[in-house]
């Protein structure tokens, strides 16, 4: 057998027979972004984005210098270094055809926790231009029902008195920012890839919070320097198996430790606000908006908070993945009813989106089959996803009278799901989450007391003083605790609105 040869810059042209790969002068390109967070969803989203714009316009001062701050980064930036930062993206559509390209955007990647200096110094650099983020929704460190900076912290208040050897990402932007203001160079915009609402708004909020803890009058700087885009960022990325990698050797005779796959769909809708340019993303598809919090609420209630609903109800049932729940009418039916009756009400207009269509189109994404999106990737911390995902809705739906029910069950699902932490095969659930002992603590307590669940106030603000909700809430939880099939909960609710 034929062995398989290594992805890096010098193997490079033996591969572009076989698939797309940059077409770019990689050596001659500076690193105007660097990227804090990289995942599979920075790598299928905004490094696809820069690797088509550099592939197709000169645009060699937008490339990405990724950073982890963690020692869990070391994996990635190991393999990324050894491979000359290149890697694959693997496209599978639905009906089973697949795009490959290697993707040349990322072309540096640097460990905060090995040498914070080294990294303030980079992001200080008059190269860099923009330092976005995908840190995930528990990263900017709020607390989802006040909506207040977590000063807390223990990384936030070693960073507060240690400002010269940063952990978090609040420690790492000052510090840089600090820097860049003292030499007199001009700030980078901080640019959020986050699935939060406003999530520019946010990074905004919790680093001026931090950084008046640190430094008022750093603080007044960014805040008139610094520019926060908001953006709607979307590419259903899961997460990638052995499967994968065993591919790309036995199909192309390439050996990628780490590549990528992802659905075909893309999408990226930000605002433009910059404070040191940007690239030209539209030329590859992005679009700028003057106000994207449409696109945002749309996607998050819509998207994000479809695969929670799938995600809770489909575990607890046994399903494993997003398309294995989407091919069961019972759950298919049942997303679509929680879209049509519980979030379509609470959502505006949004300017050239027919929501039919765009309900229609994510129900076809979720049904992908060669996307197989594993429910636990999708359950990876509820708790800083479901308030801003599905809490949200179901307080504006209090408030304007709609329906809650679809939703509710969500959440009393939630409540069974943490307490026994087994589905109802009896099966241990996989279940990764920072408050997962809090959450655990206070499911359990639900057997002396319905409402015991909806205590956790950094969650459910103060839902359980609302008398609506928590009436339909504990007929549910009675419900689910006399009779765990989560099925038969789910029918309940489609016939009785029949
Ligand atoms: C998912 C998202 O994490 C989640 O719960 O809903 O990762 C989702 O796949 C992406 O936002 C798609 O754009």
């Amino acid at each position: 057998m034929k062995e398989s040869i290594a992805l890096n810059q010098k193997n490079l042209p033996l591969f572009t027979e076989k698939l797309d790969c940059p077409r770019y002068d990689r050596s001659q390109v500076k690193a105007g972004i660097i990227h804090i967070g990289v995942g599979g969803f920075h790598r299928s989203h905004q490094a696809y984005y820069t690797d088509r714009l550099m592939n197709e316009t000169d645009s060699s001062e937008w490339g990405i210098c990724g950073v982890g701050l963690r020692d869990a980064d070391r994996k990635i930036g190991d393999i990324l270094a050894k491979q000359d930062y290149l890697y694959t993206l693997i496209v599978k559509h639905p009906d089973g055809k697949i795009e490959n390209r290697v993707i040349g955007s990322i072309v540096d990647f640097m460990l905060g926790c090995d040498d914070p200096t080294a990294v303030i110094q980079r992001m200080a650099h008059a190269d860099t231009k923009i330092v976005s983020l995908t840190i995930t929704e528990g990263g900017y460190n709020f607390n989802a029902a006040t909506g207040e900076f977590d000063c807390k912290n223990p990384g936030v208040k070693h960073d507060i008195l240690n400002p010269d050897q940063p952990q978090t990402v609040f420690g790492f932007l000052t510090a840089a920012l600090k820097l860049r203001r003292a030499a007199g160079l001009p700030a980078f915009t901080i640019q959020s890839c986050d699935n939060i609402q406003h999530n520019g708004n946010m990074a905004r909020k919790v680093l001026l919070a931090f950084a008046h803890k640190q430094d008022a009058e750093l603080a007044t700087w960014i805040e008139r320097e610094v520019r926060f885009p908001n953006a709607m960022v979307d590419r259903i990325t899961p997460v990638t198996t052995p499967a994968d990698i065993q591919y790309l050797d036995t199909e192309l005779g390439l050996k990628d430790e780490w590549p990528v796959t992802c659905e075909p769909f893309i999408q990226w809708v930000i605002e433009d606000s910059f404070s040191n340019g940007r690239p030209a993303w539209e030329d590859v598809g992005a679009q700028f908006v003057p106000d994207v919090t449409p696109y945002e609420t749309m996607k998050i209630r819509l998207l994000n908070a479809g695969h929670s609903v799938l995600g809770i109800l489909g575990s607890l049932h046994g399903h494993q993945t997003i398309d294995g729940c989407v091919a069961d009418t019972l759950f298919a039916t049942y997303l679509r009813r929680f879209m049509d009756f519980e979030v379509t009400p609470v959502l505006e207009p949004v300017e050239g989106i027919h929501l039919d269509d765009y309900k229609d189109c994510l129900i076809e994404r979720f049904g992908n089959p060669n996307i197989k999106d594993n429910l636990a990737r999708i359950c990876l911390e509820s708790s800083s996803k479901l308030p801003k995902f599905l809490i949200a809705t179901i307080r504006e739906n209090l408030a304007s009278g709609g329906s809650i029910e679809y939703a509710t069950l969500v959440i009393a699902a939630w409540c069974y799901y943490s307490d026994k932490g087994i589905n109802e095969h009896g099966v241990p659930l996989d279940i990764v989450d920072e408050m997962k002992s809090e959450l655990h603590k206070a499911a359990t307590a639900t057997a002396r007391d319905p409402l015991a669940f909806l205590k956790l106030k950094s969650i459910f603000g103060e839902l359980a003083k609302d008398k609506t909700f928590t009436k339909t809430y504990s007929n549910m939880i009675q419900a689910i605790y006399e009779n765990p099939k989560i099925a038969q909960h789910m029918q309940a609710i489609l016939f009785g609105r029949e």
